[in-house]
């Protein structure tokens, strides 16, 4: 249900949660935006689990639209679900679209299966990837609240919390506008 989704105007490296998500690249070997400030203030632990998932089951890179899970190192969180947002390209917007509400079913299968019941996620591809910011929030917000539903996934059963941390006053007042939209529409 959408209740248990929550919006906060933040850091996500602060979050006290089960897991944080990271909007991270196929490499999973770090980049800048969220993916940068979780590797700086998770330390090297979490990239030497990353090059492990690297030299073992995703030789090629996590391939965009799935979540891989490692732990969180110094981070508060007990985990980190690092997923691959789609890069924005109106052309193919419907492809993507559905590449990006992977993430977030992904990325709650991955954290259920672990068993956080709060998870905290960023705007994925709203920043280096380019989503704009109205589809960006549409996409999370409603792929969270159908699986949280059970519409999608039977991730939601297990979740608590999920909780969206959005970096900037615009971030945030989109997601919540967008939120707004989703409890009118009764889901
Ligand atoms: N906490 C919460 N949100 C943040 C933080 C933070 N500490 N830092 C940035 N944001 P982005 P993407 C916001 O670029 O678009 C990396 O290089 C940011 O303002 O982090 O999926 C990866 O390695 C924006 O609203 O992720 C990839 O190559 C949102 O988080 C690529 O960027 C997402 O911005 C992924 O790009």
């Amino acid at each position: 249900m959408v209740t248990r989704i929550t919006l906060v105007e933040g850091d996500i490296t602060e979050q006290q949660v089960d897991a944080v998500v990271n909007a991270a690249n196929s490499s999973l070997l770090g980049g800048g935006g969220v993916d940068g400030a979780i590797h700086r203030r998770g330390g090297p632990q979490i990239l030497e689990e990353c090059c492990r998932l690297r030299a073992s089951h995703w030789g090629k890179g996590l391939p965009t639209g799935r979540a891989v899970a490692t732990t969180a190192g110094r981070l508060p969180a007990r985990w980190v679900v690092h997923t691959v947002g789609p890069v924005y390209l109106a052309e193919e917007y419907e492809e993507r679209a559905e590449l990006l509400a992977s993430c977030y079913r992904e990325s709650l299968r991955v954290a259920a299966e672990l068993g956080a019941a709060t998870v905290a996620f960023p705007a994925v591809s709203a920043g280096i990837f380019g989503w704009p910011p109205v589809d960006a929030a549409r996409i999370g917000l409603g792929t969270v609240a159908r699986v949280l539903d059970g519409g999608d996934a039977h991730a939601g059963a297990e979740l608590a919390e999920v909780r969206f941390v959005l970096f900037g006053s615009e971030m945030y007042e989109v997601f919540e506008r967008a939120l707004g939209e989703l409890l009118g529409q009764g889901d």
